[in-house]
Parts: structure tokens; sequence; C-alpha cells
């Protein structure tokens, strides 16, 4: 089987809606031009389908072709690969786009989600605050010196880090000029607002099926 597929859920509540993680894949597929499409797993009901195609019962996760990945940053990674676009071909440039995929994923978000997660109970402060401040002001120092994250260009690192630091609570948590106007500018991006706009109708259309039910 050929093209690209990614997978999310048939429906989930409104509150996630726009940062469902199958829009990272949406996003850079609409940046570098790569049709897909769209399927979807039930959230209610995870099935050994599901597992079979991502070990932890989440989504996204993406075919291309013969090659199956899980896990949004290997997507990205794997779409990176196939459009310049998305990851420059020059060594120094390539590496800086992985490094600071990693970055994202491993330093950044690995705060935020627990972070987040933490903030959800009553219980104040929040203990992971220091941290998360750390990992931002170093963030903030960062996008000050600097427009992209890699070889003076959007990568698929920028998508990455400006999804991570895109969530409200996030960027609420101070004040923070140089990374509010990355965010800003990253998700200006006409790739972006298509890809968003296309999971909000994605969540909507079950919203209406699960109506008929
Ligand atoms: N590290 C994974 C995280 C995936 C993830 O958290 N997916 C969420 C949706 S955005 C999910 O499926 N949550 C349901 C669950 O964890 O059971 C990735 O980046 O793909």
């Amino acid at each position: 089987m050929s093209g690209l597929t990614i997978w999310t859920y048939d429906w989930v509540p409104d509150m996630p809606r726009g940062f469902v993680r199958d829009l990272r894949l949406r996003w850079a597929c609409e940046e570098a031009g790569l049709p897909y499409e769209v399927r979807t797993v039930p959230l209610a009901d995870k099935g050994p389908d599901h597992f079979a195609h991502q070990p932890f019962g989440q989504i996204p996760f993406l075919r291309d072709g013969e090659v199956e990945l899980f896990e949004s940053g290997a997507g990205l990674l794997h779409l990176g690969r196939k459009s310049q676009a998305l990851m420059p071909r020059d060594p120094a440039g390539e590496a800086a786009t992985l490094q600071w995929v990693v970055a994202a994923l491993n330093s950044v978000e690995m705060v935020t989600v627990p972070w987040w997660f933490l903030g959800l109970s009553d219980r104040a402060p929040n203990g992971l605050d220091g941290w998360l401040k750390g990992r931002l002001d170093h963030m903030e120092g960062v996008l000050n010196a600097r427009e992209w994250l890699a070889a003076d260009r959007f990568t698929v690192a920028d998508l990455l880090m400006a999804d991570v630091l895109r969530i409200p609570q996030v960027r609420a948590f101070g004040d923070r000029p140089a990374t509010e106007a990355y965010v800003a500018r990253v998700t200006g991006r006409p790739a972006f607002r298509k890809a968003h706009a296309d999971q909000m109708a994605h969540f909507a259309a079950g919203d209406a099926v699960r109506a008929e039910t």
C-alpha cells in the first residue's frame, strides 16, 4: 500500500481539540505539500488492532507505504527525510534539526506535560513550577537570539517546539516576549492554520456521528 496515512481518534472531548498530536503530522504534511489521508481509531474502545500499531494505545501513528511509525517525533523526522521544506539536507542543518526535535520532546515537553497534569489537581503550588520556569526561561534566552531553532530557517524542529510551547497554560506561565513572538510566528503559518482547522472539523464531524447514534 502506498501513500501517507495519519491515524487519530474518531472523537475527543472539547478540551484537547486543536492540540491532539495528529496535528503535528498533518501540519508537517501541509508544510511539505505531501498528500495524506486521515483515518481513525475509537477513543472509547481501544482494541488489539490499535495496540498493534501503537503499543501504548495512543495516537498518532503513521503509515507511509511499507513503513509504519508511532510517536509524533518519529513521524516528524520521517517526514523531514521526505522533504527539504521540513529538514535541511546539509549535515550541520540536519543535525541541528534533529537536536532541537529531541530537545522539544525530551527537555521541554518532558516538563510541560507533567506540569500541566499536576496543575489539573486543586493542590497549589504546583511542585514542578521551578522546573518549568527554568526550561522556559532558557528557551526565552535562545529565542531572544534567533528567529528559528536550526539552520536559520523554518524546520520541523520549530513545528514541534512551537506545538509544545503553544499550550495556553504554558504561554500564561510568566511573561516571555521572545517565546510569545516565536509561537505566534510559527503558528501563524498557513500550514498550521489548515492543519488546525482540519482537526477541528474532524472532531466536529465526530460530534455529528455521535449525535446520530
Ligand atoms: N509521545 C507520544 C504521546 C502521544 C499522546 O500523548 N497522544 C495522546 C493524544 S494527543 C493520546 O493518545 N492520549 C491518550 C492516552 O494516552 O491514552 C507522541 O508524541 O506521539
